[in-house]
């Protein structure tokens, strides 16, 4: 989170013929994203039915109401049946109200328009934030404050961040609190808090609506905490030499509207404002039962809880929902070219709604790519044979769809790698600068109080905090009615005299029956962590399954009655099983600003409903303590995690035995290149 308005340059709003151009081009999948014209369209019918001036209305959230499983299962069995209805699912505030409204586009109508009075608010809009971040700028107590640490006006800008909640009984306004910075000689704007001042703005009103300067603290200077190339000074370290990956026959997948294909797999590829990618219908082919197999309904990223932990007034409310309250694809930035995405990537755009409903485009939201980092696939050298030496390599060539979000101070970069052997993985890197906090410290021996963090430059504390990713997987395995196993790895001791060895370990299969065991907390005791069907079975008996290996066995530290863990706890378990349920997609719940924890994965699942031989989706929370190191400092070389979705199984032998090599380059006889 978020100082939203520094993308704004990025982004750009549509013309009209850019629009008919989209349209004329495009063949639609029921799970497509909704097109420039249909954002348009949907503008045009909310506005219709609530028109301005009588009306303040925001768009807050606007993106497929995705139809429901059954009949995008029978349209995938004959595409010649009718697509399935286009509706557009919105969020609006129309005169401080949350509405949920459907708008069906063949008809184009309002098909329900409900108002929503539960706890909690929708996601902030952009432009609410840039309004809201301007308003200290002209308050005279915040040019007071800023002049009485006598710092430059023009030098500063603000951020708005969401509040949370912490036990209010009554319902709050929806406010955000804009905490500013300083710029002044360097563009590391986050690493130079102006700290002590809390300025409070209702967006409902647009005004400020509560104001407190409560300490001076010196503003981290600005040296060091640049992070532009052309601002480095010498020394500095050698340069590599050039270096790509050569594709002079082109990429091996194809592209067909948001459908992709490549090598055996085969999936859709979404954008939402909320989720960021959405990865669909991934089936793979299965070359001896010559059929496509499903695997993965749907994939994303439900939500990102981010925690920190200090308890100072100007930072204890600090937790945030990266997804639910600032959108995790409407910060989505337009990757580069080279540096994002290497040199045989291919890009696709990506369409949001602004605040008024007219459609926006994030240029290069995504790349797609094959990735050969030099990995093997798998080998075999055969030396006990006598006279010979026989030796197998198959190079690991994979495809990697990516996305990056940049949410404030962070950067998240989002792959989806699909590798030939039938795996998933999933990898987050976290990238970007840290949220730090001023401090009157320059020297760690200085330090006898609290800090709630790791003093990485003088006045400058990086505070410690956590990054809770959880993912949304709903499994297909050869169909819907699937089944969670937990086939715990049991030591056993042997006692008796049947062997030498005093113990081994041998597996104990649980097939989940209920929610209530399906939540597991992993890193205490090892097992396999499988999603079968339990109707089809391999030729020699096993049940057809994939399974779930953890890259992360992260999970939440806090109390379980502590606010913020209230609202997010998913972070309590990194797996939960849950029965397929259309509306239960945001495990932080779906109002996530100012939730109070009444609707979240954690409440869905104390139904404790059945999960055993049923259309389940597994949930995977992806932690990380980040406790900062000077490294960290200004900005942070990535770290990152993956899952991997692995068939087990699944195949009945090893399903890249017979892939075959890529072929062999043939360089052309070109004096410049030095040939060993
Ligand atoms: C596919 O749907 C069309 C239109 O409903 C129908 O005429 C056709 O028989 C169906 N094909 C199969 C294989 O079910
Ligand atoms: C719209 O909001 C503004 C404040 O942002 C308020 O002054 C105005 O009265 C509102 N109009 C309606 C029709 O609610
Ligand atoms: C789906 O989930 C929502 C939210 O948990 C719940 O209100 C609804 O009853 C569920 N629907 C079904 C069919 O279980
Ligand atoms: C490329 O170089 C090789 C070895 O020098 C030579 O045998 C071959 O004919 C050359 N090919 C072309 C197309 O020039
Ligand atoms: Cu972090």
């Amino acid at each position: 989170m978020a100082m939203a308005s520094s993308f704004k340059n990025l982004i750009f709003f549509l013309s009209f013929s850019q629009i008919l151009s989209i349209i004329l081009t495009h063949q639609y999948h029921p799970l497509d994203p909704l097109t420039p014209s249909e954002l348009n369209q949907v503008r045009t019918i909310v506005r219709g039915s609530n028109p301005i001036p009588h009306h303040n209305l925001t768009f807050q959230y606007v993106g497929l109401d995705e139809p429901d499983k059954p009949s995008i299962l029978s349209w995938l069995s004959n595409q010649s049946t009718k697509n399935p209805p286009r509706r557009a699912s919105v969020i609006a505030r129309i005169d401080k109200k949350t509405h949920e409204i459907t708008v069906d586009l063949s008809t184009h109508s309002i098909i329900s328009d409900r108002i929503y009075d539960g706890h909690g608010y929708p996601t902030l809009t952009f432009e609410e934030q840039t309004a809201a971040n301007k308003l200290p700028l002209t308050y005279a107590p915040f040019v007071a404050s800023i002049s009485k640490r006598g710092l430059k006006l023009e030098e500063v800008g603000c951020g708005s961040f969401s509040v949370g909640w912490y036990g209010e009984k009554r319902k709050t306004n929806r406010v955000v609190k804009v905490m500013c910075y300083y710029l002044d000689g360097s563009v590391g704007i986050y690493m130079r808090p102006i700290e002590g001042i809390t300025t409070i703005v209702d967006l409902d009103e647009m005004k400020i609506t509560g104001y407190s300067d409560r300490l001076m603290v010196p503003v981290p200077k600005a040296d060091g905490t640049d992070f532009r190339g052309s601002k480095q000074k010498p020394p500095f370290p050698p340069r590599l030499k050039e270096i790509t990956v050569f594709q002079p026959k082109g990429p091996s997948f194809t592209i067909s509207g948001h459908s992709i294909r490549w090598a055996n797999w085969e999936f859709h590829l979404a954008f939402d404002m909320r989720a960021g990618p959405i990865i669909s219908l991934a089936s793979i082919y299965d070359l001896e039962k010559d059929e496509r197999r499903r695997v993965l309904y749907k994939g994303f990223v439900s939500e990102l809880f981010v925690p920190y932990m200090d308890l100072t007034e100007e930072w204890y409310y600090r937790t945030f929902f990266d997804a639910g309250e600032y959108g995790f694809g409407l910060c989505a930035v337009p990757l580069e070219p080279l540096r994002d995405c290497p040199e045989n990537a291919v890009f696709m755009d990506g369409y949001f709604t602004g605040q008024d409903g007219t459609p926006g485009k994030i240029p290069n939201v995504f790349c797609v790519f094959e990735r050969y980092a030099g990995d093997v696939m798998w080998r075999h050298t055969e030396g006990a044979i006598p006279g010979k030496v026989i030796r197998e390599v198959r190079q690991e060539v994979s495809l990697v769809v990516r996305m990056v979000s940049t949410v404030g101070n962070y950067d998240y970069i989002v792959d989806w790698e699909f590798k030939q052997s039938g795996s998933i993985k999933a990898t987050v890197g976290l990238t970007g600068t840290l949220e730090v906090r001023g401090s009157k410290y320059t020297h760690k021996d200085q330090i006898e109080e609290e800090v709630y963090g790791t003093i990485l430059a003088e006045n400058t504390i990086g505070a410690y905090h956590d990054h809770f990713l959880i993912y949304h997987l709903d499994l297909d395995v050869d169909g819907d009615a699937n089944s969670f196993i937990k086939a715990r790895l049991q030591t056993t001791s042997v006692t008796d005299d049947r062997s030498p060895r005093k113990s081994y370990w041998s597996v104990v299969s649980e097939k989940a029956k209920r929610e209530s065991d399906a939540k597991i907390q992993l890193g205490l005791k090892p097992a396999e962590l499988l999603v079968v069907n339990p109707n089809k079975m391999t030729r020699v008996g096993n049940y057809v399954g994939y399974r779930l290996i953890p890259g992360s066995v992260e999970r939440a530290l806090l109390s379980d009655d502590d606010y913020a863990q209230l609202r997010g706890a998913f972070s309590k378990y990194n797996l939960w099983v849950t029965p397929y349920n259309k509306s239960e997609k945001w495990a932080g719940g779906l109002y996530t600003d100012q939730s109070r924890g009444d609707d979240n994965l954690a409440v869905w699942s104390l139904r404790n409903r059945e999960i055993e031989n049923k259309d389940i989706v597994l949930w995977y929370t992806m932690g990380f303590h980040h406790v900062p190191y000077q490294e960290d400092f200004p900005v942070m070389p990535t770290v990152s995690s993956s899952f991997e979705l692995r068939p087990s199984n699944f195949f009945e032998y090893n399903p890249v035995l017979k892939v075959k090599p890529p072929k062999d380059i043939k360089w052309p006889n070109c004096s410049t290149l030095i040939m060993a």
